[in-house]
């Protein structure tokens, strides 16, 4: 039974085997390849590409959104959107923060010279989602739903968690100071935000009920939503660390002595800012954490999906990055010298018989 799965090996190796001799070298051939393999496999490490997307100067390009190769963000207090090929601004005046994109379309906050607002550009024209009195911000777009925080109450810094349909505004959440609720992060119609409620917590709704994910006597914040999964940074007394949760188990992904913070999460995988003395890019694929970006100045607020992470780096005025990964060989050198040694011994076992 063994010879059913050296022989075929043995035929395409050492032309025999046969017999004992012919096993024992098969096995040897099969141990070492098995080896090799596994440290070709040890050194292959994700790699990363990274393309700057704007180049200007004294103009501030930050908290970039991603969707399918689409990059939303904010330039001096305009809304940019990068469509894989051009960029086009949204707006028509300097007063507009945290734009969030999905599938063509873009959502942000604006002010509207007494309060702020929400807008949605659909692709083609923009909808005022909001007009009150009241402070409408840091909205999150998912296929056609928005969700945002928005002050109301007796103090105005008392926050609740809106969300619009695409026709109709409704409240996620509706209680009074001390109570609060901040940083939706929205998915089909389903929030995760950060709130207190005597402790701070990460809440999660459904769309039918909402359910308290965790909670943390100091800061636990800025949930990102995937499919019922969050990830989120909370204080471990020290630093900032970086939470997943799959829908039913919490996991701590990082554990070091700097800061971690602003998550963003795909599909089990995340992308977030670490300061190992500035802020760099970090990635996490559910198993193995890479530094994405290493070099001497801030890099910051990533959003990340299938495999491509958005950000805004420092050259003087910042500027939007993106980077794509490759599982590629590393180094493919090393990979050759492995093929090359298996040839090797490929020929002289085959002398020897
Ligand atoms: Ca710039
Ligand atoms: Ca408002
Ligand atoms: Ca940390
Ligand atoms: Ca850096």
């Amino acid at each position: 039974m063994t010879n059913l799965f050296l022989k075929p090996f043995g035929r395409l190796t050492m032309g025999q085997a046969a017999g004992h001799t012919g096993m024992c070298r098969c096995l040897v051939l099969l141990v070492t390849l098995a080896g090799l393999l596994f440290v070709t496999a040890a050194v292959q490490a994700e790699t990363w590409t990274i393309t700057q997307i704007t180049n200007n100067t004294n103009v501030h390009d930050a908290y970039p959104s991603l969707y399918d190769g689409t990059i939303a963000w904010v330039s001096n207090s305009r809304i940019f959107y990068w469509d894989g090929a051009a960029t086009h601004e949204l707006t028509s005046s300097g007063t507009a923060a945290f734009p969030s994109v999905y599938g063509g379309t873009v959502a942000w906050a604006g002010h509207d010279g007494s309060d702020w607002e929400i807008y949605f550009w659909n692709g083609v024209s923009t909808t005022q989602v909001t007009n009150n009195s009241i402070m409408d911000y840091m909205p999150s777009l998912h296929n056609g739903v928005i969700a945002w925080e928005g002050s109301d109450g007796p103090s105005f810094s008392e926050k609740d968690i809106y969300q619009w349909n695409g026709s109709v505004i409704s409240k996620v959440t509706n209680n009074d100071y001390p109570y609060n609720d901040w940083r939706p992060s929205s998915y089909n119609g389903t929030v995760a935000w950060d709130a207190y409620r005597g402790t701070y917590q990460i809440l999660y709704y459904d769309g039918a009920t909402t359910q308290t994910v965790a909670s943390h006597t100091s800061t636990i914040w800025k949930p990102s939503l995937y499919n019922g999964t969050i990830a989120w940074s909370a204080y471990d007394g020290s630093d900032y660390e970086i939470y997943y949760w799959d829908g039913s188990t919490i996991t701590q992904v990082t554990d070091n002595t700097f800061d971690d913070d602003e998550p963003s999460l795909y599909a089990g995988q995340i992308a977030w800012q670490g300061k190992d003395g500035d802020w760099e890019i970090f990635h996490w694929d559910g198993s193995t954490i890479t530094q994405v970006t290493d070099n001497s100045t801030n890099d910051q607020q990533p959003s990340l999906y299938n495999g491509q992470i958005a950000f805004y780096g420092d050259d003087g005025d910042a500027e939007i990055y993106l980077a794509r990964s490759g599982a590629v060989p590393e180094p493919s050198t090393f990979t050759l010298a492995v093929l090359g040694l298996l040839w090797l011994v490929v020929a002289v076992l085959r002398k020897k018989k």
